[in-house]
């Protein structure tokens, strides 16, 4: 690795880089261009939580501790950016992971699941016997204890098809996006738009915290992100010494 100076401005970002190009086995090439993608939109939040995504994370756990049967699923990057968070949340719900992968080969699925045993988590994934309908992508492919029987799913870092076939299983889906217009970002129930290894340990305190929620307009919460962006792309424009 890449010996990033502690006082770097960037570090945070630039070890998060680190861990993902250190561990091929578990991360997809493609996971890089997803992390870039991320990046981009995180520099328009200034590199934090926004006040909008705290009401998403408030929203979210209030649905994780609801649920009778959560499910947390993680790809690549996800394992890579923040197992121990995960495993953090999943204690707290408490909810199922589940490795479910879009370039999926059994050796990434294998070097995923064992990370996560490194740090005591039993996820599944590595014997799928359950399908999502109408995916013809390998992120169809699934558990029924995990899932397959979920009621509640969160599906962080992703931009596809696979939320709303969720959706349309009738699962509650919840997304972790930076992107607040991705596909998944727009079809999901609740979408936390902020950087994953941010956004999990709120999350988990939110959910250790049992705050009752009133009603989440998830369309409104991605609106009022897209207008936090905007202000601050109107004031970075000219005002070049703002962070
Ligand atoms: O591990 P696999 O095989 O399942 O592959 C996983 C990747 C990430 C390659 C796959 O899911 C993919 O291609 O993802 P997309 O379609 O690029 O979507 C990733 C979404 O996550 C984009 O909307 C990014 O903006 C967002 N994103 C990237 N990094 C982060 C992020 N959101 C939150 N935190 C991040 N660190």
């Amino acid at each position: 690795m890449t010996a990033i100076p502690r006082d770097h401005p960037r570090y945070r970002s630039l070890m998060a880089r680190e861990r993902l190009v250190a561990a091929p086995e578990l991360v997809a090439q493609q996971g890089l261009i997803a992390h870039g993608r991320g990046e981009a939109f995180d520099y328009l939040l200034g590199e934090a939580t926004c006040p909008p995504a705290r009401q998403a994370i408030a929203a979210a756990a209030a649905a994780l501790h609801r649920a009778q049967r959560p499910v947390i699923s993680v790809n690549g990057n996800v394992v890579a950016l923040a197992a121990r968070e995960v495993a953090d949340l999943a204690a707290a719900v408490p909810a199922t992971v589940e490795v479910n992968l879009f370039h999926r080969t059994p050796a990434r699925v294998a070097a995923l699941t064992a990370a996560l045993a490194e740090i005591g988590v039993a996820a599944l994934g590595a014997e799928p016997d359950d399908c999502v309908p109408g995916l013809a992508s390998a992120r169809g492919l699934c558990c029924r204890d995990g899932i397959g029987r979920a009621d509640a799913v969160l599906v962080p870092l992703e931009d596809g098809d696979r939320a709303q076939a969720l959706r349309d299983m009738g699962k509650t889906v919840l997304t972790i996006d930076l992107n607040p217009l991705s596909r998944t970002a727009r079809t999901a129930h609740i979408t936390i738009v902020d950087e994953l290894v941010r956004a999990l340990p709120l999350l988990t305190i939110a959910v250790e915290a049992r705050a009752k929620v009133g009603t989440f307009d998830n369309a409104a919460n991605r609106r009022a992100v897209l207008a936090f962006m905007a202000e601050r792309l109107g004031t970075l424009s000219f005002n070049t010494s703002r962070p």
